[in-house]
């Protein structure tokens, strides 16, 4: 993020209102610069004999989105954000804030702190700390309650959720919703209020706060119900919650900055705190020194399959005219069936109106002819993950496309470069292997090859973010790591299982093992969700690693017609219309003759080994993939992980759990490959850490 400008924060006056600007690109953070800034100005201004009022107003697209979260693992610096809000709180002088854009966290804090508010109709407002494991911290939980009553000040902190102007307005959030120029407004509204109505007083109880303590109860039992009694921060915001009805404001926002402190400390607030920078750091890929993304407003989809038909559907939501190519009259009838039966789906649940269903679908052209692909500036062919197929598809396309545009090719397993040559322009395609299902699931893994042109992989970059997705660049080869980051990931993870699988465990206690962990479904659901064939294909199509046992349980699975949900029976049994399955217990049999039949006497195994185990694959996985340059930081593989796979991002993902006190030296290249290859090595005490993990590990697969 940019440095603040040398004064992020200036003081000019209009008559007898004095205007606090504050200009802190790109989202106006509220950082020790700016509360610094604004304090010295209010202090100028109040003390001013010609100031009848204060607007405090920001320049750019936004109100202060929160308080600087980089400062948070940093020696605090006064004034602190609930010293600020206190000082705007106490001024003699009536202060209005004006708000556009999103008025978040902090930002939303310091807003309330005024005497007044005024936004523009656009705007939005939240607190979405939750979303960081921790809580509204500069007097949030203390003012929110007395605007807006404490139900609803419970919704919106438990939540994080945003609520527009006119909502806010009628919450009593703030006081007047304007369409003309907001800074104008603000200055005549704080003429005004100057005259009629002085400084509000001290905000007290809240009348009748006793009332409230019975629903207060009742959303701490929620609480605990939903998330478990260990929730740090949402059991906290309750806490401060019931101490702004019970206790005078000093004492309340003392009850608030301790509850503050706990959970800034703990280990899930400094998971999520990395995980929101991970992903940013993520679209930061090399070839922006090189590049900008060209502009894409016309998008070709090749497959009108459950990818490309998702795919197509984001591409909709996100504003893009979209061309989706399937063959044959059925195939098209069968994608528009798709995509119109998710359209019916989203009106009926109310995500959107009809207007903006039918609108989103004026945008949608379906054909069965390739010849309209020379109209696009960007195509994602997503037909079957076929070598042949693709490359004989590729080359039609190479040929049909224009010059000047994008081929983006939805794969994760084959051979990129070898597809990139087959379309005659290889430095026109760029691998993206989005996630299914591709419509919601926020990640998509960039494949750049050897050949693929910096402008190229911007654009398609570019693509991913206008998607309002998360794009993490894969640098891919064959080998390992050809899977991209996510699924060579899951291929180890996998083996472990697999492994203590053959060994003795049982898939039901492997996925709750996992699940307790964190993890919303465990491997073996996932492989039936999945569908058993497809990984039964890759395993068929690659030579087999003769250093590596291999374990034959999920061939015979397949070899049963056992599919997983698509044929109502995998290592789970589904009823119809159930995602839910049982254990199927067929496998188990299967399991133990395979046992039998390699002559291996079943172990125990407690739930601990299973997850030590998978942690180890994986991050043993994930260091291997920084070693060869597949991913770029550790912190792309906690992304992939946590959005693509579910891993728990209260604990930052893999990497950063793996070693939760040493970011930094796991930030730097590693290998677990060779030590003999120094160049490769790159902090002794993880590789040594990593090391013990690896025997430790292959101890335990000894048994
Ligand atoms: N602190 C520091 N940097 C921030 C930031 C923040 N609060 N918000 C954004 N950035 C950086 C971000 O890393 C990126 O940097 C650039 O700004 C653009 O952001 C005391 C304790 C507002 C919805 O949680 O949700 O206040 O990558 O890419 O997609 O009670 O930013 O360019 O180097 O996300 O348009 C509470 C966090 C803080 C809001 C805009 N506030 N921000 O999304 O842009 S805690 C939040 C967002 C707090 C108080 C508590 C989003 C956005 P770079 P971006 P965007």
């Amino acid at each position: 993020m940019k440095q603040a400008p040398k004064h992020p924060v200036r003081l000019e006056r209009q008559g007898n209102v004095a205007l606090i600007v504050i200009e802190n690109p790109p989202v106006n953070a509220l950082g020790v610069a700016v509360r610094r800034g604004i304090a010295a100005a209010l202090n100028a201004a109040v003390a001013h004999d010609k100031t009848d009022a204060v607007v405090i107003a920001a320049n750019g697209r936004t109100f202060p989105v929160g308080a600087d979260i980089r400062e948070f693992d940093m020696a605090p610096q006064e004034p602190s954000l609930g010293q600020l809000c206190n000082l705007i709180e106490r001024a003699q002088k009536p202060v209005v804030a004006a708000i556009q854009g999103t008025a978040l966290g902090g930002g939303l804090e310091l807003a309330m702190a005024a005497h007044y508010r005024i936004a523009a109709k656009s705007a939005r407002m939240g607190l979405p700390e939750i979303h960081l494991g921790i809580l509204p911290g500069a007097g949030g939980t203390q003012r929110l309650p007395r605007l807006i009553g404490p139900e609803l000040a419970l919704d919106m902190m438990l939540t994080g959720n945003q609520v527009g102007a006119g909502i806010a307005v009628e919450m009593g959030l703030i006081d007047l919703v304007t369409d003309n120029d907001l800074r104008t407004e603000a200055v005549a509204y704080a003429r005004s209020v100057a005259v009629t109505r002085p400084t509000s007083a001290n905000r007290t109880h809240l009348v009748d706060g006793v009332g409230y303590m019975a629903s207060v109860a009742a959303r701490r039992e929620q609480v605990t119900m939903e998330l478990g009694v260990n929730a740090l921060a949402p059991h906290k915001i309750v806490d401060c919650v019931e101490a702004a009805l019970l206790l005078p404001m000093e004492t309340g926002l003392e009850v608030e900055r301790s509850a503050f402190e706990d959970c800034i400390a703990s280990r899930e607030s400094e998971g999520l705190r990395h995980a929101f920078f991970a992903e940013r750091a993520a679209a930061k890929f090399p070839e922006a020194t090189e590049a900008k993304p060209a502009q894409v407003d016309r998008v070709a989809i090749v497959g009108g399959g459950m990818m490309g038909s998702g795919i197509a559907i984001a591409a909709l939501q996100s504003g893009f005219t979209v061309t989706l190519v399937e063959q044959g009259e059925s195939g098209v009838n069968a994608a528009l069936e798709r995509i119109g039966a998710y359209y019916e789906r989203s009106v009926a649940k109310g995500r959107l109106s009809e207007a903006q269903g039918a609108a989103a679908l004026t945008h949608l052209q379906l054909t069965n002819k390739l010849d309209t692909l020379g109209e696009a500036d960007l195509i994602v062919e997503a037909i079957a993950e076929d070598f042949d197929l693709k490359a004989q598809m590729l080359a039609e396309i190479g040929a049909l496309a224009r010059p000047d545009a994008v081929i983006a090719t939805n794969t994760s397993y084959l051979d990129l470069a070898a597809l990139a040559e087959a379309s005659g322009r290889p430095a026109d395609i760029v691998g993206l292997h989005f996630f299914a299902p591709a419509q919601v699931n926020k990640l998509v893994e960039v494949g750049v090859h050897d050949a693929a042109s910096a402008q190229s992989v911007m654009t398609a970059q570019g693509f991913v973010r206008a998607l309002g997705k998360t794009p993490v660049r894969a640098r891919v080869h064959a080998g390992f790591g050809a899977g991209y980051i996510g699924n060579s990931i899951l291929e180890a993870y996998r083996h472990a299982a697999d492994i203590m699988l053959e060994d003795g465990a049982t898939p039901a206690q492997i996925d709750g093992a996992m699940r307790s962990f964190g993890f919303q479904l465990g491997p073996y659901q996932v492989a039936d969700l999945s569908g058993l064939d497809i990984a039964y294909a890759r395993r068929q199509s690659k030579p087999r690693d003769p250093d590596a046992r291999y374990v034959e349980i999920a061939d015979k699975m397949v070899e049963h017609g056992w599919l997983g949900q698509k044929s109502k029976r995998g290592y789970y049994i589904y009823a119809e219309g159930q995602r839910q399955g049982v254990p199927n217990g067929d496998v188990l049999k299967l399991i133990a003759e395979h046992r039998a039949q390699k002559g291996i006497t079943p172990r125990k195994f407690s739930d601990r080994d299973i997850r030590d185990r998978i942690l180890l694959a994986i991050v043993n996985a994930g260091a291997r993939l920084l070693g060869e340059g597949v991913a770029a930081r550790p912190s792309d593989i906690d992304v992939v992980m946590m959005l693509g796979f579910g891993y728990p991002r209260s604990r930052g993902g893999p990497m950063m759990d793996a070693d939760a006190t040493t970011p930094s030296i796991i930030a730097s290249r590693l290998s677990v490959l060779e030590p003999e290859e120094p160049a490769l090595w790159g902090a002794a005490p993880v590789l040594t850490m990593l090391a013990q993990e690896r025997q430790k590990f292959a101890d335990l697969n000894a048994g």
